[in-house]
């Protein structure tokens, strides 16, 4: 059996609740698509995200890596395509609101994810679940988890597939938030099983 390692992200500036985190609470553990899953939660903290998803990468040794976040206001499932080598938002859990700066000095101006996004996008619409391809995932900590990772499987692990996911808000959090368009928890989580299953 192959070994997936699954992350989303704790809440972080003005959302109370992150789905990505119940959902890969509640997948830990589960086989999905000839994979086990691996579940861990990453905090929203330019200055240690990168390193704990390369700590539990070497931990946990996955075939393939795929990452999840909100982003709020989105209406759609949306497979990210590219991170970029930047480090640019507001600030995050500890207060850094880091301007123009490299993830990584002298690194690539980006990379494309190696997972099938188009196959993804199209399983989902399949099963009834609204989903595009994404073409930003912005310079905050999604895409700097996601530049990484990729990162890494460039220089270090081609046949790893790794990926990430944006999610819209859940139910639970559009409650609190009160001003983002949002799905059911159930819903989320059928996506990104769905997702799963579509890799090799
Ligand atoms: N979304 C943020 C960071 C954490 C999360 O879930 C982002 O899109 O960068």
């Amino acid at each position: 059996m192959k070994t997936l390692l699954l992350t989303g992200f704790e809440p972080f500036l003005n959302y109370p609740v992150n789905p990505t985190q119940r959902i890969v609470v509640e997948l830990n553990g589960m086989e999905i698509g000839g994979y086990r899953v691996h579940s861990e939660v990453l905090p929203v903290d330019f200055s240690v995200s990168g390193d704990r998803i390369m700590s539990h990468i070497e931990a946990v040794k996955p075939d393939a890596v795929l990452s999840l976040g909100l982003s709020g206001g989105r209406f759609k499932i949306t497979p990210e395509r590219i991170a970029i080598n930047v480090n640019d938002g507001a600030k995050d859990n500890k207060g850094h609101a880091p301007v123009d700066e490299p993830i990584v000095d002298k690194g690539a101006d980006g990379y494309f994810t190696n997972m099938p996004i188009r196959k993804m996008v199209e399983a989902l619409k399949h099963v009834g679940l609204p989903a595009e391809i994404s073409n930003t995932a912005g310079a905050y900590l999604c895409n700097h988890v996601m530049y990484r990772i990729l990162h890494f499987v460039k220089e270090h692990r081609p046949d790893m597939l790794a990926g990430f996911i944006h999610i819209p808000a859940s139910h639970e959090l559009a409650v609190e938030h009160g001003r983002v368009p949002s799905w059911s928890h159930e819903d989320l989580k059928r996506a990104i099983v769905t997702c799963i299953e579509q890799l090799d």
